[in-house]
């Protein structure tokens, strides 16, 4: 590539503008040139040897008030979760001290709440000044957030967000009735705006059609910036939710389906980690290196997600290992750089 081609190439990539045709059209490629894309895609980013690990804890598990027709915490359907109150910070930071010595380098705290509030709100932002205060990335998802609670996460130290579209906007009204999409943009909105880094991705399998998929795909891709992190996950079917329960949902993904949402997603969000996130521990080590080779470059570590089981972690050492994967080392964005931190 010549100087002025390297520049045009730079400014045409990552792009904002993807049309749903586009993304469905790259969903229809040929297996083999679809994994070729996001190789390609994948090595002008990152290293293509390099997994971020994250690990996952629930600090405020079921009794949910939203209906989310795939969440074992929601309190309208019957699912085997408890209803707990808000952890005590001294549990959750033992959970991430564990975490950190496993090698994980994002700690990401998940409560089972519309919106946080009061004093609970005052606990979480402890807890984020003490987990960042050992050394590691902190994230949270909380549910909606005003502005100023979005900025108060960013004073308090936090890096990124969790907050995940699930679907397209068309899909999203079969699965979710409590809030809109529209809510759901207008956190995204409020935390880019504190200054967080997003993290924001969605579920496949839960009945949605391949167009359905390409819209989700293009409403994360059209954001500007991209999303840093973006968590694909493959529906865990908890017995009591909708999802699972009800005829309409019940069609199985094809596996290589799942794979191309992956390359998709690396393609259209080239410089964005991609996470391999719930659905892990269903699938077989010749899965998982498949969806490593489509340009997954994260995964949920640790033997539990939020209150479904995952992968335990010697068994990912193990994958790593055969594949010749090394963990990520954390790394601080900055708007022209990355720096290693604890390499
Ligand atoms: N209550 C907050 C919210 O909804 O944003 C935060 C926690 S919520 C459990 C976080 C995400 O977990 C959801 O947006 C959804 O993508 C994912 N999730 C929940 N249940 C799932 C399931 N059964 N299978 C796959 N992903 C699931
Ligand atoms: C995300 O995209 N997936 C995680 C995290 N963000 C919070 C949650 C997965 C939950 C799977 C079902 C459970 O364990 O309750
Ligand atoms: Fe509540 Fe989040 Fe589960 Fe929806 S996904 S029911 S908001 S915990």
């Amino acid at each position: 590539m010549t100087g002025t081609d390297m520049a045009a190439h730079m400014q045409a990539d990552p792009r904002h503008d993807w049309s749903v045709d586009e993304i469905e059209a790259l969903f229809a490629l040929p297996f083999n040139d679809l994994i070729f894309r996001a190789q390609q895609a994948h090595r002008r980013h990152f290293d293509p040897n390099a997994v971020q690990l994250s690990t996952l804890l629930s600090i405020k598990t079921g009794g949910c008030p939203e209906d989310c027709k795939y969440c074992p915490q929601s309190a309208r359907y019957n699912t085997e979760v408890e209803r707990e109150l808000l952890m005590a910070k001294e549990e959750v930071l033992k959970a991430a001290r564990a975490a950190r010595a496993r090698g994980a380098t994002r700690f990401c705290m998940g409560a089972a709440w519309r919106e946080p509030k009061g004093r609970a709100f005052e606990a979480v932002l402890e807890m984020v000044r003490e987990v960042k205060a050992m050394g590691m990335e902190a994230c949270a998802t909380l549910g909606m957030l005003t502005p100023e609670q979005a900025r108060r996460l960013k004073e308090a130290g936090l890096d990124y967000y969790n907050h995940n579209l699930d679907t397209d906007p068309e899909y999203y009204r079969e699965i979710i009735s409590t809030r809109t999409y529209e809510d759901r943009l207008d956190t995204l909105r409020h935390v880019r705006e504190a200054g967080l880094s997003v993290c924001c991705g969605g579920i496949v399998g839960m009945g949605e059609s391949r167009r359905n998929r390409a819209g989700m795909i293009a409403q994360l891709a059209r954001m500007r910036p991209h999303p840093e992190s973006v968590p694909i996950n493959l529906l865990v079917k908890t017995p009591g939710t909708p999802v699972a329960e009800d005829e309409r949902f019940a069609d199985e993904l094809d596996p290589f389906e799942f794979i191309r949402t992956i390359a998709v997603a690396r393609i259209t969000m080239p410089a964005s980690h991609v996470r391999l996130s719930a659905g892990r521990q269903g699938m077989s080590e010749e899965m998982q290196a498949l969806c490593f080779l489509a340009g997954a470059n994260s995964i949920f570590y640790g033997e539990k997600l939020l209150t479904t089981g995952n992968q335990d972690a010697e068994q990912d050492m193990r994958l790593f290992e055969k594949l010749g994967i090394r963990p990520e080392e954390r790394v601080e964005e900055t708007p022209s750089s990355r720096r290693l931190v604890n390499a």
